[in-house]
């Protein structure tokens, strides 16, 4: 998979692909992964690429002749309609469906995915009606830009590549792919400061052990996520 992210800071993602599960999918040649300048795209001696929205009103939006310049380039289609099978154009935009692990399981298809990260007020309409093939966001809380919602869908993402995850842990066998959240984990020592772990994870009696993790699992759940379980 070819992983293209469109951003006014692509010095923003120095460094971020490369610890744990994202490192390995990249070194294991499974995903390449890049940033590039926006600015790139514009012709004008000062590089704009935004401007006051039509209308009137506070900030500024970005304007949509970079991004079509920036798509082309990365796609070699300037048109949704024109993007060929495999390859999806995802704007991050709090206006975006909500990004669930389904959609990161979709996006997991593709062989190439090219990410248009928003800033200032927006992005200008004509780039999420004619070029983009998802338009996504991360969940119900203002960020100041797209970049680290880009961030979280693609480690959502790349972790579920054929390969990217250890033959120990299995993508299926995960909270939210089976409604519920994960049960509680401890480990050594069974005593920390006066606070034992459960005595029923240390006797050794797997069926014991598993009816715990499935009640722990679903006490948390209830706790925490109610929603899920309706
Ligand atoms: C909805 C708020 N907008 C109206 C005042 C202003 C605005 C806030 C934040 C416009 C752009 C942004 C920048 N956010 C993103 O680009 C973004 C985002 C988010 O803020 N929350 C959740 N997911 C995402 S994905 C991209």
């Amino acid at each position: 998979m070819q992983i293209d992210i469109i951003t006014i800071f692509p010095d923003y993602f120095r460094e971020a692909f490369d610890y744990g599960i994202v490192r390995r999918a990249c070194a294991a040649g499974l995903v390449s992964i890049r940033a590039h300048d926006l600015r790139a795209w514009t012709n004008d001696k000062h590089h704009v690429v935004d401007d006051r929205p039509f209308g009137g009103g506070d900030g500024m939006v970005l304007k949509p002749d970079p991004i079509f310049a920036a798509v082309e380039s990365l796609t070699g289609a300037r048109r949704r309609e024109t993007v060929a099978a495999g390859k999806r154009v995802v704007l991050l935009s709090p206006q975006g469906r909500p990004f669930t692990q389904a959609t990161a399981a979709e996006l997991a298809q593709s062989a190439q995915l090219v990410l248009i990260c928003g800033r200032y007020e927006g992005v200008d309409e004509r780039v999420a009606e004619a070029l983009v093939t998802d338009e996504i966001s991360i969940g119900d809380y203002v960020l100041s830009g797209g970049e680290p919602a880009a961030l979280v869908v693609i480690d959502a993402t790349v972790r579920l590549l054929p390969g990217a995850l250890g033959s120990a842990t299995s993508a299926t066998n995960e909270s939210f792919s089976d409604g519920k959240l994960d049960c509680p984990q401890y480990t050594r020592p069974p005593e920390f400061e006066g606070m034992r772990a459960p005595e029923v994870l240390l006797n050794g009696n797997h069926a014991e052990i598993a009816r715990w993790r499935r009640d722990a699992g679903l006490d948390k759940t209830k706790r925490n996520r109610p929603d899920l379980l309706k």
